[in-house]
């Protein structure tokens, strides 16, 4: 184990000299939509700065390293839905804007310096290590801590947006086919089926057979200045190129993560 921060490109530099590492995967970020908001300039440091400290340090000490970076949906923001590696990027967020600085700087070292470099642009991807701040993990933890006579409602953002949730394991496969392949390219990751906040809310109470509408209160505190209303991917490029294809459903994925609540809170 080494520690580092992607901000300080100085010690990023000694332990690519040190580590020279096979494969680097940059999942590095202050990637909470929300929270680009109230700090924005920190975001663009660690979400969008910190790809080039990379980026420069493998060049200079490392150059045989294969690197993926962590690109994300939020790239295309309100792009007409499905969304592939050829639709207009439209970016929402402080976040997504700093995202989309680090999917350019992967592109132009990749073409400039011939390295290899790979942005997988990911949807949501989510389990029970979620942290409870991301809507989908909030929900599961909450449902279980009702059950569990430990909370009594569940406060909600914007329930109206959609998103294309999968399961975290298929998504990191994904990363690691991406580094495999001869030549570095850039790749959607996603299911290609979309639902709302509403229908993850209805999904999740009633698998414990409680009526939502009885805890659930929308409150403007978790909204947005400024959301992303639907996402939904075009996988197709990863299944014919990389081979790959999801094997988690959205059902299944809330039932699992919910299941790992029930437990965890009694
Ligand atoms: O929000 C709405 C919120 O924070 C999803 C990150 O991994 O995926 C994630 O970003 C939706 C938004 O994820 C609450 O307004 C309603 O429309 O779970 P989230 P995200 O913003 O989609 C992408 C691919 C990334 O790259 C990011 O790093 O849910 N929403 N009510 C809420 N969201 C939150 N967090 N909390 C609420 O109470």
């Amino acid at each position: 184990m080494h520690y580092g921060d992607i901000i300080t490109d100085n010690h990023l530099c000694s332990l690519l000299s040190e580590i020279r590492p096979d494969e680097l995967y940059n999942l590095a970020a202050q990637s909470h939509v929300g929270a680009s908001f109230e700090c924005p300039e920190y975001t663009s440091l660690a979400t969008g700065m910190g790809v080039l400290n990379i980026l420069e340090a493998i060049k200079h000490f490392s150059p045989h390293t294969r690197m993926y970076q962590a690109s994300t949906s939020e790239l295309f923001g309100n792009a007409p839905a499905p969304q592939n590696e050829l639709t207009k990027m439209d970016p929402q967020s402080p976040y997504a804007c700093a995202k989309l600085f680090g999917y350019h700087m992967v592109k132009i070292y990749r073409k400039s310096y011939g390295m290899f470099a790979c942005n997988g642009i990911a949807f949501n991807h989510e389990s029970e290590r979620r942290g409870v701040e991301f809507v989908t993990r909030k929900v599961t933890h909450a449902v279980a801590s009702i059950v569990a006579g430990k909370q009594k409602e569940l406060r909600l953002g914007n329930l109206e947006a959609r998103r294309d949730w999968g399961y975290s394991p298929d998504y990191v496969k994904a990363m690691w086919m991406m580094l495999q392949q001869e030549k570095p390219d850039d790749f959607v990751i996603g299911t290609g089926v979309t639902h709302s906040i509403l229908d993850l809310v209805n999904l999740a109470f009633g698998l414990v057979k409680l009526d939502p509408r009885k805890y659930v209160v929308v409150d403007d505190q978790f909204k947005r200045p400024a959301d992303v209303n639907w996402l939904q991917a075009d996988p197709a490029k990863a299944n014919t190129v990389l081979g790959w294809h999801p094997t988690v459903s959205f059902e299944q994925l809330i039932k699992i993560m919910l299941e790992a609540d029930l437990k965890a809170v009694k």
